[in-house]
């Protein structure tokens, strides 16, 4: 049968001290250890390149556009790139993004996604924005994402490549049920996504006290639901304070945890993905031509 062994590199917290050349080193050291596995395909966290800037309300320009790409690859992750040729093997990599796009300046929560010849065949930028675009007095811990980034503008794609059919997402897209279904729809069987997940990202405890429940919830459903492989990698551990989940894994059409990361430092998890079992569940219960009642669907699409 077909299959691609998958590996998700978690990576520990990068304080903002952290330059860009000890975090490339890091991500370096993962591709290692996932191509020594056997590993085809790697996925690290989103805005693998930084720490979670935006917990801060930063308002000095030059300042903000530092935790941003201008150019991908660049000077300084091209060795990246050049260790993933060398080593053959693909890899989806999170980033903050800065376009001109018609004139225009945008910033972006972007992932690319590289194939084993070192070619870069899709990018993809964050839909689901979560927080705020302002701080916000009540709250303890900010997450201004709406602050910092324009909502994607690509929508959800699914490239054919590596031998399957791959579609990205980034973190918050996880607990959407419409990420999956789309990209399924449009034949994902595999479905790539980095997180940065604060513990305490609601600030109402009782929603924060099931942090890791919810993110094995949305992932396990997302992947069953959708007959679909998901490989989630997170940026974990104690970041300038800010405690974010592990719990990186790699799950299987049928809901299942195929492999998930012990701890919240540098790590990397490995499986065997069989990709024919996205089309053995879709042949039955996920039948979507047989099974599927659009005319009830509309009102997801109205606003
Ligand atoms: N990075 C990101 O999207 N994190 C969110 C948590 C913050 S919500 C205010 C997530 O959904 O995991």
């Amino acid at each position: 049968s077909r299959s691609i062994v998958a590996a998700a590199a978690q990576l520990g917290p990068i304080q903002r001290s952290d330059d860009r050349k000890s975090v490339v080193k890091r991500l370096i050291a993962l591709l290692e250890e996932a191509a020594s596995r056997g590993a085809e395909l790697v996925v690290f966290p989103e805005l693998a390149l930084t720490t979670f800037f935006p917990r801060w309300h930063l308002t000095d320009r030059e300042e903000i556009d530092a935790f941003y790409e201008k150019q991908m690859p660049g000077p300084e992750t091209q060795p990246l790139f050049d260790a993933a040729k060398r080593l053959g093997i693909g890899f989806y990599l999170g980033y903050a993004e800065i376009a001109v796009e018609d004139g225009e300046t945008n910033h972006y929560n972007t992932a690319i996604l590289v194939d084993r010849a070192g070619t870069l065949v899709g990018k993809y930028r964050k839909v689901h924005l979560p927080g705020w675009d302002e701080p916000q007095a009540d709250l303890e811990a900010q997450h201004l994402e709406k602050y910092f980034f324009k909502p994607g503008n690509y929508g959800f794609k699914v490239w054919k490549t590596m031998g399957t059919r791959i579609g990205m997402c980034i973190c918050n897209d996880r607990r959407w049920a419409e990420t999956y279904r789309v990209m399924a729809l449009k034949g994902a069987e595999m479905i790539l996504v980095g997180y940065n997940t604060p513990i305490d990202h609601t600030g109402v405890y009782d929603f924060d006290s099931l942090t890791e429940f919810h993110n094995q919830l949305s992932i396990q459903a997302g992947a069953y639901q959708n007959s679909t492989w998901v490989v989630a990698t997170a940026k974990a551990g104690l970041e300038e304070g800010s405690n974010m989940i592990g719990q990186s894994m790699i799950v299987a059409p049928s809901g299942q945890i195929a492999a998930m990361a012990l701890g919240t430092g540098d790590e990397v998890i490995t499986a065997r993905c069989d990709l024919d079992m996205a089309a053995l569940y879709r042949r039955t219960i996920f039948d979507f031509a047989r099974h599927r009642e659009p005319k009830h669907y509309g009102i997801i699409t109205q606003t």
